[in-house]
């Protein structure tokens, strides 16, 4: 069933499941709100190992410059309740799947077969790599078969991306039973290659009474996927021992379908160094908190405190998404990082220059993306969610842009929802916040691919793409996506 075809029950089943708005979690962890899990079954998630090291994909190209490899998309089972084995759809096998770990400069090849029941597609989410190897809806690859993608990364790119799946309607799903992973672009003269380094991919799990991955309800549809249990690295609460003192840099992942993550760490303050398109023009900081939007990413470096076997907690601090009260989230823990007995160490330095952000020049033309909501009535938060007032037709040409035009997009949310808006193709540049004089410019330059547009306000980018060819432009709650909050851009020759 689609959900315009069921906002009524949607509706009815608001009042009952939710809790009512502002009740929040405030500071503590776990309280039960939207955000705790739904059903468990009474069992919970293994929790409270070691933090895991997630798998890299295996470079098969004999030569330098260039990374070849294979994915498989496929139904596997992992034993994710103690007694019981769940069924999810993972690339080879690895929940999160491998990360492809490549240099600037490199072409990639990546052949993907599809053994999941449906359509599928990798997106390689963030990088600007040819419209017809975007992974878009509207290159599905077909059960069975495979597809090879293969794509340059051009000197600039390093930073921390992702790869995950973006078929035609069911994109939640596939993301949902577990399919999503880490892409990182390095330099050769990255200015922070002397920090150690973790990448924590934070995704989320929603199992029922056996022990399966739920489907999407309509509720989901209506807010974003709600209950979800957070995982790091494809574990619950994971432990991260690090010596006493000890330096670090984290790439942070944010792939949920719905969840924002406004990240604090108890007893420390962190120093932002990079977003979704790599690293900033210099460093951010000290940061008490930071938000990561769905599908956003953020480089950030931590020093543990110097005190020998302390415990401290990462945690995604409540955070309200909507005006209803409807998509709220509690706070929920993420992980432990836990000092070793050993004697501290001493920090680590960051340089004060990073990366130049380069600036884009003028732009030589606006455009006005209105983010809107059918169903507007008693219950508005239940309407669905579209573009310009239209819902995603792949047949039908939204926006009209040219290769090498700097372009100003002022995206104005007039729902009652938060959205997190990803455009393919580019990285491109927040400029302001707010419309006409009550624009507030961004504080620094940064390379974004996702900027979040909370309800009731606007956002102005500036962006260039390099490359013909058609576009998505989405709401990264992927349930959003699915029922039609996205576009389409043609990029044309000059
Ligand atoms: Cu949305």
């Amino acid at each position: 069933m689609k959900r315009r075809e069921f906002l009524g029950m949607a509706v009815a089943g608001a009042g009952s499941i939710l809790p009512g708005c502002g009740g929040g979690g405030g500071g503590s962890a776990g309280m039960p709100m939207v955000g705790s899990p739904i059903a468990s079954g009474g069992a919970a998630l293994t929790q409270g190992l070691p933090l895991k090291s997630l798998a890299t994909l295996a470079n098969a190209a004999p030569e330098s410059g260039r990374f070849a490899a294979s994915l498989v998309a496929a139904p596997a089972g992992l034993s994710l309740l103690e007694g019981r084995t769940t069924s999810l759809w993972l690339y080879n096998g690895l929940l999160p799947g491998p990360v492809v770990d490549v240099r600037e400069g490199d072409r990639v090849r990546i052949a993907v077969e599809n053994r999941l029941p449906l359509d599928t597609t990798v997106h390689w989410h963030g990088l600007p790599v040819p419209a017809d190897q975007d992974g878009s809806p509207l290159d599905p690859v077909r059960p069975g078969s495979t597809r090879v993608y293969e794509f340059d990364l051009p000197s600039g790119t390093a930073g921390t991306y992702w790869y995950h799946p973006h078929a035609h309607q069911t994109t939640a799903q596939q993301v949902s039973m577990g399919l999503a992973a880490p892409f990182i672009v390095r330099a050769g003269d990255d200015p922070l290659a002397h920090l150690p380094e973790v990448t924590m991919l934070v995704t989320g799990i929603r199992l029922d009474a056996n022990g399966q991955v739920s489907p999407g309800t309509a509720m989901d549809f209506t807010v974003g996927r709600q209950g979800e249990q957070l995982l790091v690295n494809g574990g619950r609460l994971p432990v991260h021992s690090v010596r006493p003192g000890s330096t670090q840099r984290w790439r942070i992942l944010n792939a949920t379908s719905a969840r924002y993550l406004r990240l604090a760490l108890d007893g420390h303050a962190f120093t932002l160094v990079g977003t979704d398109g790599g690293l900033l023009g210099a460093p951010v900081g000290p940061l008490s908190e930071v938000l990561v939007a769905p599908a956003q990413r953020v480089e950030i470096v931590v020093t543990a405190s110097a005190t020998p076997g302390a415990r401290f907690t990462l945690r995604a601090q409540r955070h309200a998404i909507d005006t209803m009260g409807m998509g709220s989230y509690a706070a929920e823990d993420l992980l432990t990082l836990a000092t070793t007995a050993e004697s501290p160490v001493a920090p680590l330095v960051i340089p004060a220059a990073l990366r130049p952000v380069a600036s884009l020049g003028p732009a030589v033309a606006r455009k006005r993306v209105t983010l809107t909501q059918s169903g507007m009535g008693m219950m508005a938060g239940a309407g669905s969610f579209l573009i310009d007032g239209r819902p995603f037709d792949m047949n039908r040409v939204d926006y009209v842009s040219t290769v090498g035009d700097v372009e100003d997009w002022e995206i104005v949310n007039q729902t009652m929802m938060d959205h997190p808006i990803h455009i393919h193709g580019t990285q491109f540049q927040l400029l302001s916040r707010g419309s006409g004089s009550f624009a507030t410019p961004a504080p620094y330059a940064a390379w974004i691919d996702t900027v979040d547009v909370p309800s009731g306000t606007a956002a102005t980018i500036r962006m260039r793409q390099d490359m013909p060819g058609k576009r998505m432009v989405h709401c990264h709650i992927l349930e959003h996506e699915d029922e039609g909050m996205m576009a389409v851009l043609e990029v044309r020759p000059r």
